[in-house]
């Protein structure tokens, strides 16, 4: 039997080496899901021995745009580290990657610990700041193809994060117009209401779903809410830029 320590070891390759590898669920049809996470962790785990830092949580699959693309609709979470986040402004290599998307998301900033049920009017006075960001997706399965438990194995497929200019906590981003334009031309419009009807709903998830797992957000910890429209599949060559509507504009630049 294969262990959840040689499934941690698999998706940690897959994403260390940039290699598509086959669902865990076409040998594994039963993983379970707490499994899964299991999987996330001990993964994550690996990352850590090699030097890199915890810098927050992920929430995904929290608007229905992102559900209908991957085919999977239970919120996710997954982990974030320093060595994920990208530099707002800069290039991505796309080789790094298997097959990366990016996808416009709300960043929080926790400034006091948050955990377990937590009502929205306590999740917000835990924030310290909040910025447009966008995550950088690589599903490490083949055809970006997975069930859910695949998913939340591959740390439900985050990569690389950009975190745009921070704004006051209390800055209203329930309803904010998101315009994705890539080279100039919008490939994606929608709003961050499109994120559990407001993002702070992802924040009040992340609190609970990461208590589960014996964890709590911290201070310091981002998180990131969750994609708001469909992702859009990264092309050597593109300019990416995300303009949100009050919060300024989160953009990069694609290299082979
Ligand atoms: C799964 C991760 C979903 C989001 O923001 O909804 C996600 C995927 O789409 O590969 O990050
Ligand atoms: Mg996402």
């Amino acid at each position: 039997m294969t262990s959840l320590a040689d499934l941690a070891l698999t998706v940690d390759e897959a994403a260390r080496t940039a290699t598509a590898i086959p669902q865990l669920t076409d040998t594994l049809p039963d993983l379970s899901v707490d499994d899964a996470y299991a999987i996330q962790a001990l993964s994550l785990a690996r990352r850590r021995a090699r030097g890199e830092r915890r810098a927050g949580f992920k929430m995904g699959l929290t608007s229905r745009a992102k559900m209908q693309q991957v085919g999977v609709s239970e919120v996710i979470w997954g982990r974030l580290t320093d060595a994920m986040r990208l530099e707002e402004g800069g290039v991505l290599t796309r080789a790094a990657y298997v097959h990366p998307r990016v996808e416009p998301e709300i960043a929080y900033i926790i400034g006091r610990p948050l955990e377990g049920n937590v009502t929205a009017a306590e999740a917000l006075a835990a924030v310290e700041a909040v910025a447009p960001a966008l995550e950088i997706i690589d599903s490490r399965y083949q055809n970006f193809k997975f069930a859910l438990a695949d998913v939340i194995a591959d740390n439900s497929s985050s990569s690389g994060f950009y975190v745009g200019p921070w704004a006051r906590a209390d800055t209203d981003v329930s309803n904010l117009g998101i315009l994705m334009e890539v080279d100039g031309r919008a490939v994606q419009i929608g709003s961050s209401a499109a994120i559990l009807g407001d993002p702070v709903r992802s924040l009040v998830a992340a609190a609970k779903l990461v208590a589960r797992a014996g964890e709590r957000l911290e201070p310091g910890d981002i998180v990131l809410a969750g994609g708001a429209t469909a992702a859009h599949p990264l092309t050597p060559g593109e300019h990416i830029e995300t303009r949100f509507e009050t919060l300024g504009r989160v953009a990069f630049s694609v290299v082979a």
